[in-house]
């Protein structure tokens, strides 16, 4: 049997939320409650994302196992497990998912005061080739009374109350943030508990890693292609940056955490809005790398100071080390 030292007083993510609900004057325990229940939904998420080979989770809905049950594909099942999970802990009024086009509106009964957009498992275009994936949100306090409105979903990210991400990596991981630094917990699939793992993470003030798909080079602003040409050709004698592109945000956006570095989603002539959604991609990630000490910009604005006017509105996105997105704003001042 494993004889290893078994610690007796590890700090769970559970128990920190309780933890810092404790410390929250005048918390009720409803957002501990909400925290709880989206760990709950990222740890069933976990586990059949590490089954979904086994389980035919992957490919088309519409399978059936072997139970004669319908199937459900892994994003759509994961989008079902964060519905149910958030909507039973009575502390949601309304949610965006990446899922759903409309707004989901809790059920009267089950009613709280926070909202929560959520991407239940970004970058499932790579669930077949076993890349990592991810799940991400952003919980904000509604500002409607009476039946919630889309109005309580399109706040500036300033308003966030509480963001993260899951990685389903080779372990999975949670980032969160209330606002006061980002920690980072490892699940310990053996206790079935995130543990922390990194605690007030800070994001190096310049890295060596730029992240983007060149696939879109024909098609980028020129201040983009000037800035590439910049870290493939420094000028200056420096050594040229290296190149990293998962095509899975929640991966990009980790690495570039904990390696430091610049990662970009521009816009580019056939998306002049870039691809990524600002409600539950940018959001709760350029609050999670500004809590890091990084930057998160659009090229032209802050992304937390944007006004969303549509759920499923996109944003050009770069974040990451402040001189790093300092430099690339350089260039953007440069060729515009
Ligand atoms: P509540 O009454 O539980 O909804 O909490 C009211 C406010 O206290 C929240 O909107 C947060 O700003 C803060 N708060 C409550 N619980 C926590 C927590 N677990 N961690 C950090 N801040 C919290
Ligand atoms: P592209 C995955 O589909 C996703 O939404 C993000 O996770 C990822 O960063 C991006 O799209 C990749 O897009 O155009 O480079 O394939």
């Amino acid at each position: 049997s494993d004889q290893s030292a078994f610690e007796t007083d590890v700090w769970t993510l559970t128990r920190f939320v309780i933890e810092t609900g404790r410390q929250a004057k005048g918390a009720t325990g409803e957002l501990t409650q909400l925290i709880n229940a989206m760990l709950t939904a990222i740890k069933a998420i976990s586990s059949a994302v590490r089954k979904a080979g086994l389980a035919h989770l992957q490919g088309l809905a519409g399978a059936v196992n072997v139970t004669g049950d319908d199937v459900k594909k892994l994003d759509v099942l994961s989008n079902d497990l964060v519905i149910n999970m958030l909507q039973a802990s009575y502390s949601t009024c309304c949610m965006v998912s990446e899922e759903n086009k409309e707004l989901i509106v809790t059920p009267q009964e089950k009613r709280g005061k926070y909202v929560v957009c959520f991407d239940p498992l970004d970058g499932s275009s790579n669930i077949d080739c076993l890349a990592s994936i991810g799940t991400i949100f952003a919980i904000y306090k509604r500002i409607s009374e009476g039946e919630p409105t889309e109005k309580d979903a399109l706040q500036q990210g300033n308003n966030i109350v509480c963001a993260g991400y899951a990685l389903y990596g080779s372990a999975t991981l949670v980032a969160l943030s209330t606002g006061a630094g980002v920690n980072f917990f490892t699940l310990d699939p053996a206790v079935g508990e995130f543990i922390l793992t990194e605690r007030s993470v800070r994001i190096k003030p310049k890295g060596k890693i730029y992240s983007l798909n060149e696939g879109y080079a024909k098609y980028f602003h020129p201040s983009i292609n000037e800035y590439l040409k910049h870290k493939k050709y420094p000028e200056d004698g420096s050594s040229p940056y290296g190149a990293r592109y998962v095509g899975s945000m929640v991966s990009d956006i980790h690495r570039t955490i904990a390696y430091g570095g610049i990662f970009m989603y521009p816009a580019n002539e056939k998306s002049p809005k870039g691809k990524l959604r600002l409600l539950y991609e940018c959001n709760p990630i350029a609050f999670i790398i500004e809590q890091a000490g990084g930057l998160a910009t659009t090229g032209t604005q802050r992304i937390l100071d944007v006004q969303p006017e549509s759920l499923h509105q996109r944003v050009p996105f770069v974040v990451g080390s402040p001189d790093d997105v300092n430099e690339y704003l350089s260039f953007v001042k440069k060729f515009s």
